[in-house]
């Protein structure tokens, strides 16, 4: 039995030999070393071996063993094993991963604020609920004006004795950047702003807000106009225009509405952004700056409606809905 064990070792390692492809290999592992394999039976006909011979054939056939899967170990590596799976073709044209992009209002956003950035106004933040002080009686609205009504706000509770709110408007933001430095001061503040308005294509509940406030000595309208017109320039081309119309705001006097001539579906037209004027002198007084030597003006655009007149969006809503085949067009 011994030397049929000699001539098995043999046989097997010569079997080894010929395996040249992973696929052959993996025939001999099953036949030599597989469950049902040559070497298990081996291990089960030690029992055939009369007692006191079986010892060293014992000894003998864990030599074997060994050897033989030492052999197939070495083989393995020098033929490599099969590949998993069907082969690759690099031929065949793949799936393009998704390539996501900014969102059509924060690319308006930075460009807005570019911009601005250019011409010298830095940027200021302030929180989006804010409190009564901020958001109206710093601005010179007074308590008790329509402004404050609870159907023209988001009002959320109160703190330190001051009702809190979601700001309705950036101009937070002026006195904000006042109370924190002193003039000359020219800041740019974007943001969201939050009133219950009825959404409709122009119209929405949260929208954004670009403000813009330079404080200084002898500060004029010409400035704020001339600073109007070279944001209209760079934004919507040579050919931009603005108009300022008469209007109020508690924060400004005087105060005017903001329209520039851009192009609207290859026509030009006149479309009003926003509101501005020369700060108010009360506005000043209540952050502690005398007005007696420090002037400014102050500016306010929604940030949606140049992005819709930019971009020729027509619906507001559609900023909002997230529909990705309103979003991948830009
Ligand atoms: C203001 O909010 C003033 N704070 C602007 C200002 C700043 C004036 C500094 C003077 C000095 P107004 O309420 O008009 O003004 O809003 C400004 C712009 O925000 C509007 O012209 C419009 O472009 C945009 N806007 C107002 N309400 C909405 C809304 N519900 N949805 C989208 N955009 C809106």
């Amino acid at each position: 039995m011994l030397a049929e064990l000699e001539a098995y070792q043999a046989t097997a390692l010569s079997a080894l030999g010929g395996a040249a492809d992973p696929a052959a290999l993996e025939a001999w592992r099953i036949a030599h070393l597989g469950t049902n394999g040559t070497l298990k039976g081996w291990l089960q006909r030690l029992k055939e071996v009369p007692k006191d011979e079986r010892p060293a054939f014992g000894k003998r056939l864990n030599e074997v063993k060994s050897a033989v899967e030492g052999a197939f170990a070495a083989r393995r590596d020098a033929v490599g094993t099969a590949p998993k799976g069907p082969p690759l073709d690099l031929t065949e044209p793949g799936t393009a991963p998704t390539v996501g992009c900014r969102h059509i209002l924060t690319r308006t956003i930075d460009e807005i604020v570019d911009v601005f950035g250019r011409m010298g106004f830095s940027v200021a933040t302030g929180p989006e609920i804010e409190d009564e002080w901020h958001n109206f009686t710093a601005l010179n609205i007074p308590s008790g004006h329509p402004a404050r009504e609870p159907t023209d706000n988001f009002y959320m509770g109160e703190q330190g004795g001051l009702r809190r709110l979601l700001r309705t408007q950036t101009s937070t933001v002026q006195i904000r950047a006042m109370e924190a430095s002193r003039p000359p001061l020219k800041i740019c503040a974007v943001g969201r702003v939050y009133r219950p308005d009825t959404h409709d294509a122009t119209h929405f509940s949260m929208f954004h807000q670009i403000e813009g406030l330079y404080i200084d000595r002898d500060v004029s309208m010409v400035d704020l106009k001339s600073t109007l017109l070279q944001f209209a320039h760079a934004y919507f081309g040579p050919e931009a225009e603005v108009r300022m119309r008469p209007s109020f705001f508690p924060f400004t006097e005087p105060s005017a509405e903001v329209d520039m001539k851009m192009p609207v579906k290859g026509q030009w037209k006149w479309v009003e952004l926003g509101g501005c004027g020369m700060v108010d002198p009360a506005v000043l007084e209540a952050v502690k700056i005398d007005p007696e030597e420090w002037t400014g003006f102050a500016f306010g655009l929604g940030v949606e409606r140049i992005a819709m007149r930019k971009y020729g969006i027509g619906d507001i809503r559609w900023l909002f809905e997230n529909d990705l085949r309103f979003l991948r067009q830009f």
